[in-house]
């Protein structure tokens, strides 16, 4: 039987981070997410969650305008389809938008949520044939910008035993000085801890080459989107003549982009994830293409509160191989918790929540203080009922 949309909000909800998070092109000291709310016509309401990072300095797509691309194109055509049938919905979709990933991917977690919790079943099991793990390894950033404080901070993570796997934010300083930051780290951490950079774009080929070089010398494990993400030849040459391996991340936009980079040999890891693939669909597919391709996997995230980080664990429990863990801690990363109940980090993993859906639910008061429209929310009603 057809199930209709009854409604769908689009929410901004602004979060405070815990301390200034310092990448390559922005500080950020909040985080902006899209709350995606669905109802359908029997009764089911999915949550999703479309999250991007420092407003339009990390890709194409800011929270405003995920918001915009929701209420004004995809809402309509979700009014014309099978919302219980996601493939096809989000198919539909995909013919009328281009690009607008994260929109995609917030759209396309909220009919999942919706899906499983009309079967009773996880998100896991609907998309993965389910789970391969309950639990996964989760990496944290260390970005304060002063590396004192990063060291403090990666010495509190072991000790009460929440993170040992440290991805350290460079690309904003001159490579000499990046790489002495990165060494400091690795010194005070020695084997009790995997020391891993994100240069988010930050360096040409030839700053690349000396920069992987001397990062290897430091004991890093792993170097993540050195460069411009256009750049995939020079990623493939990199990746050549470098041992240590190179992750791609923002050059991955969903199984195309995975596929030409796994052909041109342009990384040895991928950094997966749900938003800038288009949703957990596509995500699986990339996540095959890698496999296939004797890729590693990473569960990357656009620091995506309770919602998304639920979405993407759901995702990473079903993939047969995650060689480097995740880095699903931004729910850590905020003052705040939009959920009702937080999510599970102990003994330096994630638990992947169990109920059916997403197995996550919203805590309606912090929605009502923390979304940027109290005054006036808007909310798109299909046939006119309420
Ligand atoms: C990125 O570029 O990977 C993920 C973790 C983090 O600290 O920033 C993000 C974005
Ligand atoms: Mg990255």
């Amino acid at each position: 039987m057809k199930v209709a949309l009854h409604s769908i909000e689009a929410i901004l909800v602004d979060l405070p981070t815990i301390r200034p998070h310092v990448l390559a092109m922005a500080t950020m000291h909040r985080q902006t997410i899209v709350l995606v709310r669905i109802r359908t016509d029997d009764g089911i309401e999915g949550i999703g969650e479309g999250t991007t990072i420092g407003g339009l300095s990390y890709c194409e797509e800011s929270a405003e305008g995920i918001k915009l691309a929701i209420d004004t194109y995809i809402a309509p055509l979700l009014a014309t389809c099978d919302v219980s049938r996601v493939a096809e919905t989000m198919g539909a979709i995909g013919r009328h938008v281009v690009g607008n990933h994260i929109a995609k991917c917030a759209v396309e977690t909220a009919l999942l949520d919706a899906a499983g919790k009309r079967l009773g079943v996880p998100v896991s099991t609907l998309i993965g044939g389910g789970r391969v793990r309950n639990s996964m390894p989760v990496a944290w950033t260390l970005a304060s910008g002063d590396t004192a404080r990063d060291i403090e901070e990666a010495e509190a993570m072991i000790a009460a035993r929440r993170h040992n796997i440290f991805k350290l934010k460079i690309g904003k300083r001159d490579v000499r000085a990046d790489v002495a930051h990165v060494a400091a780290i690795k010194r005070a951490i020695g084997d009790r801890g995997s020391v891993r950079v994100d240069v988010n774009q930050g360096w040409d080929e030839t700053q690349a080459d000396r920069g992987i070089a001397l990062l290897a010398d430091a004991g890093c494990d792993l170097v993540e989107q050195p460069v411009a993400k256009e750049r995939l030849a020079a990623m493939a040459r990199l990746s050549a003549r470098h041992s240590i391996p190179l992750m791609a991340d923002e050059a991955l936009h969903g199984p195309r982009s995975a596929f030409r980079i796994a052909a041109d040999v342009g990384a040895r890891v991928f950094a997966l994830k749900i938003a800038q693939s288009g949703g957990l669909l596509p995500a699986r597919e990339v996540a095959s293409i890698a496999d296939a391709a004797g890729i590693g996997l990473y569960g990357g995230t656009m620091l995506e509160a309770g919602i998304g980080t639920a979405a993407s664990a759901q995702l990473f429990a079903t993939l047969p191989h995650l060689a480097w863990g995740t880095e699903l801690f931004g729910p850590l990363l905020l003052t705040e918790e939009i959920l009702a109940e937080p999510l599970a980090y102990a003994d330096f993993a994630l638990r992947v929540p169990e109920g059916p859906g997403l197995g996550v639910a919203i805590d309606a008061d912090k929605l009502a203080h923390f979304r940027r429209d109290r005054t006036a929310p808007t909310l798109h009603m299909v046939g006119g009922h309420a």
